[in-house]
């Protein structure tokens, strides 16, 4: 059994929704850990009802990001992770941090990158009249959201969409592929060679 350790900053969708493929599909893997930066993540009352092990390293207590990030990364190696999985987490990752999981640190992005990397990706699509929007799912690199591409999902920007009715759309999409690109990654079937991304068997229409 390999060992997921997920990290979330709030509600927790998307680790809930790789909570239920791994349980439904029975992945040869276990989540060990569900670890927040914030005590009163939405995320953390769903992992524990799930039976999942929960950890709380409040970044407020640590007098900057490294030493955050150290301690972040002490709580996370308690579960000997051979992969964790950035949810909806909010902070950015010291350079330190992100070598210590090079290969094994994984995150999902509500854009269609290289489009709008950062914040408010949803709002900033409407701004800029794209007609698709979507979601990435990629190996994190020091810089943010710049790293190799596992996955990617598209749904169209519609006329009356709102950053709340675009958000929603999209954010089924991620609960589609988030789920999957985990698992072909703890199967062993999408591997990082090179930096880049491999993927043995035709995966999201891409071989
Ligand atoms: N860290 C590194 N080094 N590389 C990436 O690609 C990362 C990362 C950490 C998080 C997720 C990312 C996203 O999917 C992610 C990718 C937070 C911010 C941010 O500006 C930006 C991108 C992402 C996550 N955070 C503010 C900060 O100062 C705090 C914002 C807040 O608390 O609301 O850390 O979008
Ligand atoms: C998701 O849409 C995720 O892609 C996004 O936040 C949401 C979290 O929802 N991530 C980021 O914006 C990272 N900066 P969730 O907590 O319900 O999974």
């Amino acid at each position: 059994m390999k060992n997921i350790v997920i990290l979330i900053s709030g509600r927790g969708s998307n680790m809930e929704a790789i909570i239920r493929a791994a349980a439904a599909e029975q992945w040869p893997a276990r989540i060990a850990a569900v670890i927040s930066h914030r005590a009163d993540a939405a995320g953390l009352a769903i992992a524990t009802h799930a039976g999942i092990p929960v950890a709380v390293v409040e970044h407020q207590h640590y007098p900057d990001r490294v030493s955050f990030d150290r301690a972040l990364a002490e709580q996370i190696d308690v579960f000997q992770p051979d992969l964790v999985v950035l949810a909806g987490f909010m902070r950015i990752l010291s350079a330190g941090f992100v070598e210590h999981y090079r290969g094994s640190l994984l995150n999902i992005h509500p854009s269609l990158l290289p489009s709008f990397p950062g914040l408010s990706t949803h709002r900033r699509a409407i701004d800029a009249g794209v007609h698709f929007h979507g979601a990435t799912v990629h190996f994190v690199t020091q810089e943010l959201d710049h790293g190799p591409i596992v996955a990617q999902a598209v749904v169209p920007v519609l006329r009356d969409d709102t950053e709340k009715t675009l958000a929603a759309r999209v954010l089924t999409e991620e609960h589609r592929i988030y789920p999957a690109a985990v698992r072909g990654i703890i199967e062993g079937r999408i591997r990082l060679v090179d930096d880049r991304v491999r993927h043995d068997e035709l995966f999201e229409s891409r071989s």
